[in-house]
């Protein structure tokens, strides 16, 4: 038998020591929580990238940890951001806080909102990769009709225009929280609008700057804000055809929908494989729209995709120029003319061609900090998308050549920076919580998938 590598025995273990088990609704449930330090429940698209890497070493807990991930779906498809483990206080906001209570599935507890649908991707990856065939036919047959569900709610209420591109209603949602190109839409909800009691509560309860390095976190006012937007849903009573309406936070996120893209197209696959020709055009169909609408949002001056903030029922670009925008690659959504230009960012040493790439944010961004959570940090999984997004175009030499050579770097941050969270683009020095769950999967999964030792 071949020697596993060091790096590999790694990443098993800090999956193996972070899968808590949980006596829930009469069954035994498995989960991987993303750190001990801090994030200590289960999150959506860490997740989906668990069972991405989990299949390569132990096809049952791939399967396992979609099913938890499914456990706490909503009556209306939702799949939320987090599953919460009982009896854990570490991590601020924790059940309490949200009054999702009347929508969880017996004992299974969830927050209320969602991040970005990784899931069909996962499930289709876990699927075709699984050795055991028998085993992998009936876990698809168990959880399609659960991922359809979850992608007709996002059809329905985060794409009320049945225009391709999805509105997220919190930064949370975008999986990337502090991104600089929420910043002009969370200024907008001025601080005095915001009850005391909110402020409060972040004061007294909020935990994140303490258990990690407050300098490294989202701010004080990002927390007033994040946690005025899950009040102000509460007190709607998660009615998602009103808040997609009214939250002060709402745009059109490419990251979001770039992945919404290819889950889709990953899912109409699924159906060609299964012969269901009438539902692998559906889903195949909403990939289309979705990478239509991404290249109507193409800024020719700019030369870039454009993301919009649609709160209040207005439509405003938003141009700050982070990794989101980078993302249609992803969804294979960037045409042959544009391509050339993509490559050129992302090489460039002013924009994202960093020594240890590809930063959240562009160098060049005035709001640049290569620390500060996602305003300028590289990060494992949008090195993921990057690279099996230009995996899509690797007839072209370029775009081959990129994706090689990010690979390659991005083994080696995490060989030399550690299983940490997020890793400084300069130096490449591991920083947020350490052993990461998602960092240790995305490396099993990287290495796997492009059969690099
Ligand atoms: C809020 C768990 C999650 C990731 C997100 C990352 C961070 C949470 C937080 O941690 O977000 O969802 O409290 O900061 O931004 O991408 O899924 O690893």
């Amino acid at each position: 038998m071949p020697v596993e590598p060091e790096t590999s025995k790694k990443a098993r273990e800090i999956l193996r020591a972070n899968t808590l088990h949980f006596h829930l609704n009469g069954k035994t449930w498995s989960r991987i929580i993303p750190s001990k330090e801090f994030y200590v429940h289960q999150w959506n698209w860490d997740s989906a990238t668990h069972a991405m890497g989990l299949v390569h070493i132990d096809e049952k807990l791939a399967y396992e940890e979609i099913r938890s991930l499914l456990s706490g779906q909503w009556k209306n498809g939702l799949v939320a951001q987090i599953t919460f483990n009982p009896n854990e206080k570490k991590y601020f906001p924790g059940p309490a806080f949200w009054g999702t209570e009347s929508f969880a599935t017996g004992e299974i507890i969830t927050s209320g909102i969602t991040q970005p649908p990784l899931l069909a991707i996962a499930v289709a990856y876990v699927y075709q990769q699984a050795k055991n065939r028998h085993q992998a036919k009936d876990f698809l047959l168990e959880v399609l009709p659960k991922v359809e569900k979850y992608h007709e709610y996002l059809k329905t209420y985060r794409d009320p225009e049945d225009e391709g591109l999805l509105t997220i209603i919190h930064p949370w949602e975008s999986g990337t929280d502090n991104s600089p190109r929420f910043d002009s839409v969370l200024e907008a909800i001025s601080l005095d609008e915001i009850p005391e009691e909110v402020k409060e509560l972040v004061r007294k309860y909020r935990t994140d700057d303490r258990e990690g390095n407050a300098s490294e976190r989202p701010r004080l006012h990002d927390y007033y804000r994040y946690m005025y937007l899950v009040s102000l849903f509460k007190s709607w009573e998660w009615d998602y055809q009103k808040i997609v309406v009214e939250s002060p936070f709402a745009i059109k996120d490419m990251l979001f929908s770039s992945i919404w893209s290819r889950a889709n197209k990953s899912l109409g696959n699924l159906f060609t494989e299964l012969g269901d020709t009438t539902k692998a055009h559906k889903y195949l169909s909403w990939a289309e729209q979705t990478n239509q609408a991404i290249q109507k949002s193409w800024d020719p001056e700019k030369k870039q995709f454009t993301e919009h903030n649609v709160a209040g029922g207005e439509k405003t670009p938003i141009l700050e120029d982070t990794i989101s925008t980078l993302l249609p690659l992803y969804a294979g959504a960037v045409t042959e003319d544009l391509l050339p230009e993509l490559l050129r960012k992302i090489k460039d040493s002013h924009e994202y061609g960093a020594a240890v790439p590809v930063p959240s944010t562009a160098l060049d961004n005035p709001y640049f900090d290569p620390k500060r959570y996602w305003r300028g940090s590289t990060w494992p999984i949008t090195n993921l998308f990057l690279i099996d997004g230009l995996s899509l175009y690797e007839k072209n030499a370029a775009a081959r050549q990129l994706r090689d050579e990010l690979l390659e770097k991005t083994r080696k941050m995490i060989q030399k920076g550690g299983f940490f969270e997020y890793f400084h683009p300069k130096t490449g020095e591991g920083v947020g919580f350490g052993s990461f769950s998602w960092t240790a999967a995305i490396y099993l999964y990287l290495s796997n998938k492009y059969m690099l030792q």
